[in-house]
Formats: C-alpha cells, structure tokens, sequence
C-alpha cells in the first residue's frame, strides 16, 4: 500500500504533494513501483497534528481520488462525509485510524461493498505521544479490535471485507509498538489480514538515535527493516511511502518462505 498524502504537514512528506497535480504524479510513479493500493489521505494524524475542516478534506482528495484509475485506492479519513464522497468517486477501501468511531462512519461503510481498515489508535493525534500508558499492551489493542470488528460485522460489513492494524505509533512509546510487532500473529487470530504501518515513523528515529528526521530517506533502511520483520509476524499489507525498495524486501521475503511467483 502506497501513501499518497495530499497535505501541507504530514510527518514525513508534507507539502510535497499538496496539489492535485503533485500528488497524482507521485500515485502513478508508485503504481510503476509496484504499488498494490493507493492510500489517499488528506489529514493529517501524525503527532501533534490539528484537525482539518471536512470541506478542506474534500477539497485535497477528491481531485486525486476521481482520476486515478486501474489501481484500488483506499481513503485514508476518519470521516463519513468523506468516506462517502470518495466511495461515489471509485474509491474501493476505507483507512480509518479510528476504526469508524465517527458518526455515520460505519453506515457509509456498510451501504458499500467496499474493504475497510479498523485501526487502534489510544487519544487523539494532538496528545497521543503524550506518555501513553497501557496495564497490557498487547491485550488491550487486541480486545479493541476484537470489538470494532464485531461491531462492524453486526452492522453488516462481512468478515472478508475487514482489514485490521495494530497502529504502529499512535498513543504507543517504542516498547509498546515492538511488544505489538513481535505479537502481530497472535492478531490474525481475529479472522482478518493485518495491516504494519511502520514507514518513516518516529519511533525508528529512537532505535537508530536520529530522533530528529532531517532527511525521509535516512529512516529508509529501518523502515524496510520494520517491513520484513511485519512479514515474517504474519502483515499481509505494508504501509509504506517508499513503494520501489519495499518491493524488494517482499521478493526477498517471497523467496525465504517459498512463495515466488504466487
Ligand atoms: N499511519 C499514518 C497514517 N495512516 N493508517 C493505518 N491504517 N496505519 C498506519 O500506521 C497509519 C495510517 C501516519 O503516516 P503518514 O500518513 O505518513 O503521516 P501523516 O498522518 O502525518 O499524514
């Protein structure tokens, strides 16, 4: 799954692909590195991050959404005002970070036959980092998504449709999200595949000791590091902004588990 931010202040890529323009030619250039599913998102959810009038979020994707073609593009929005208007556009997944908590957001899912992604998240994108705390990690995000699943099943979203994340960062310290990563199996229990997003995120900053990003392709290599250790614990689809070198850790994972060619 290729990242197609469409804003001014995402963590790692923002104001590069603000317009329109920009950003459908950075989707296509990821389509021609091999990308599977676009995520388009017009807010964004990273630390500290204010949130962004729905009129403006319409604004950034639809452009974007109504003319990419011949690839699934999945909306990143935790919003059912635009879920919907992007699902009219062609849009064929939902990425909701807050695992259709908003009103509406579970009916504008339910009404299509389209796949969504529930993600835990704990607290809100402004406080999240915040000295987040958890009894138990590991048993707490899984019995969320336990829950959003059932929920979104009993309004009427069947299992095939469902696509479940950890949430790699989002009111997690570091200890947090590798006590998730080396139990990421123990989530496919729940009867979906699950989404790793760990592309570029802060906490491959503190392993490497560059906290502070000066550049998005210095946290390239942990970033693809975080991507065969996703795949050997069981992630079906990887999140990423670097589409091209993901690719390659995925051949080389298809060959280690015999899977070349499939
Ligand atoms: N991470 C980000 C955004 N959306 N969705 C899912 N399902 N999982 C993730 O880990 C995830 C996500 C944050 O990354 P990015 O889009 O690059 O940054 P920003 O939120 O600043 O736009």
């Amino acid at each position: 799954m290729g990242v197609v931010n469409v804003t001014p202040d995402s963590f790692s890529d923002g104001g590069r692909f603000e317009d329109a323009e920009a950003a459908l030619a950075h989707a296509h250039r990821l389509m021609e590195e091999g990308a599977d599913i676009l995520d388009v998102g017009g807010e964004s959810t990273r630390p500290g991050a204010a949130p962004v009038p729905v009129e403006e979020e319409l604004r950034r994707v639809l452009p974007v959404v109504r003319q990419l073609r011949d690839v699934p593009v999945s909306i990143d929005t935790r919003r059912a005002e635009v879920m919907r208007a992007a699902l009219d556009m062609g849009a064929s997944m939902i990425n909701d970070v807050e695992a259709l908590a908003a009103p509406g957001a579970t009916d504008a899912v339910a009404g299509s036959g389209c796949a969504v992604c529930l993600m835990h998240k704990k607290g809100d994108p402004a406080t999240m980092q915040r000295d987040p705390q958890y009894d138990d990690v590991v048993g707490e995000v899984f019995s969320f998504l336990k829950e959003r699943m059932s929920a979104a099943m009993q309004a009427g979203i069947g299992q095939d449709r469902i696509v479940l994340d950890p949430g790699f960062g989002f009111g997690k310290t570091l200890q947090h999200n590798m006590a998730l990563l080396r139990n990421l199996e123990h989530f496919k229990s729940l009867g979906a595949p699950i989404l790793a997003g760990w592309s570029r995120k802060s906490s491959l900053g503190k392993i490497t000791g560059r906290p502070v990003m000066t550049d998005a392709a210095e946290r390239l290599p942990a970033s693809l590091a975080m991507a065969l250790l996703s795949l050997l614990h069981g992630a079906t689809i990887l999140r990423v902004h670097d589409v091209k070198e993901t690719r390659d850790v995925v051949e080389v994972w298809r060959a280690y588990a015999g899977k070349m060619g499939q």
